[in-house]
């Protein structure tokens, strides 16, 4: 019989939500060497947390983050809590011998990931890190086809993550639902929780990055603070832009802002090599769009493939060719990943490790638009 592994979730924000309905399906999609049950979910509001325990069917609740993490019924603790939490609870999860799944940032700063990244690997805790894109079909199907030198030499590195919810200068900052806004909870503002993902998936299909030349812009610089009801001054940065290097010579760009009216969550991403180029849309995220040199020049031209075939990546897993699958699955794909390296008694990527080396190229962002100086970005993780 298969066995069962207790999942303890800290947190029940939107990222809870992504969390518990991966948990709840991947088995029924993947075969898994590992039946997730949802025992425990812990947050501080009772409350609300009842309310999401038996909207989700997690056994238990409870208010105390350490009670969980120490209770031998849990197997695997999954932070999915504001940013100013990961610390403790992951390195506190990984001594008691848990298994550890971390919502990104992995911490708010390269040196608390650091921390982190030395826990579980002296516990040998199985560990991920919940940067989801990467589990976007088509972007796995872009590895793939860098992976198979099918664009050649890559030359440049082209990413975007805009939205523009912060826009409204009556918007506040601080507490449940704003502390993405608060920098001693966020660690940073879109340089943490957009510009990241953009380096995580560059990193991950292109190599490490050697230096950055970065501006930063906080646009409303105060704003009414939840928690005291002061008007206090923004520290987290609004918008980021950046300039990098990657190791392998390629030139890249990655830009992330909260102020692209218009657009809600609109990451994308194009690759130019010698041979071929990629673009990638999330908005459209069951697409690649693929162009190929080597094509006879008559019929030369961008291809969009529907990445519905059985061969696509993960897709057989899915429904039948033409019918796509959505944001929701890339969460299912990371557990039946993160389940199935750890019957092997292994990590899944990006691990804790991985995930340090994205804010090693944060923290050179931060760093370089605060002296307005171009930065060498420590390597300490071999991308
Ligand atoms: C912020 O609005 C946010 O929810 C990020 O925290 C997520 O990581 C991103 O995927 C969508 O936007």
């Amino acid at each position: 019989m298969i066995k069962k592994i207790n999942v303890g979730m800290v947190g029940y924000g939107f990222m809870g939500r992504t969390h518990s309905n991966a948990f709840l399906q991947a088995g029924n999609f993947f075969e898994l060497p590992f039946q997730p049950v949802l025992k425990t979910v812990c947050a501080r509001n009772a409350e609300r947390v009842k309310a999401f325990a038996a909207n989700w069917g997690y056994e238990n609740v409870e208010t105390d983050w350490r009670r969980m993490v120490e209770s031998p019924e849990i197997d695997l603790v999954d932070i999915a809590s504001p940013n100013d939490t990961h610390l403790e609870i992951a390195v506190a999860a990984a001594r008691a011998g848990k298994m550890v799944m971390c919502e990104k940032p992995l911490g708010r700063n390269a040196m608390e990931s650091e921390l982190m990244v030395a826990a579980v690997e002296e516990a040998g805790a199985a560990n991920m890190v919940w940067y989801n894109y990467r589990r976007v079909p088509a972007v796995m199907l872009a590895k793939q086809l860098i992976d198979e030198g099918r664009l050649g030499k890559i030359f440049h590195y082209r990413a975007k993550f805009l939205q523009d919810w912060t826009i409204s200068t009556e918007l506040p900052q601080g507490g449940e639902g704003l502390w993405r806004l608060d920098r001693s909870v966020a660690g940073s503002g879109v340089t943490g929780d957009l510009l990241a993902h953009t380096i995580d998936t560059a990193m991950w299909l292109n190599g490490g990055i050697e230096e950055v030349s970065a501006m930063t812009e906080t646009f409303i610089k105060s704003r009414k603070h939840n928690l005291t009801g002061q008007v206090e001054p923004v520290e987290i940065d609004d918008a980021s832009l950046a300039l990098a290097r990657f190791r392998n010579g390629s030139l890249a760009t990655f830009e992330a802002t909260r102020y692209a009216r218009g657009h809600k969550a609109l990451y994308t991403l194009e690759i130019n090599g010698e041979n071929a180029s990629i673009m990638w849309d999330l908005h459209d995220l069951h697409r690649l769009q693929y162009f190929d040199h080597k094509d006879e020049g008559l019929v030369r031209g961008w291809k969009s493939i529907h990445i519905t075939d059985r061969e696509h990546p993960y897709m057989s897993h899915w429904w039948v060719p033409g019918l796509q699958i959505g944001y929701e699955h890339t969460f299912i794909h990371q557990v039946a990943d993160f389940l199935t390296a750890a019957g092997e008694g292994k990590s899944a990527s990006p691990t804790f490790r991985e995930a340090l080396a994205t804010e090693d190229v944060t923290d050179a962002v931060l760093e370089s638009a605060a002296s307005r100086q171009w930065v060498k970005v420590r390597t300490r993780v071999d991308i």
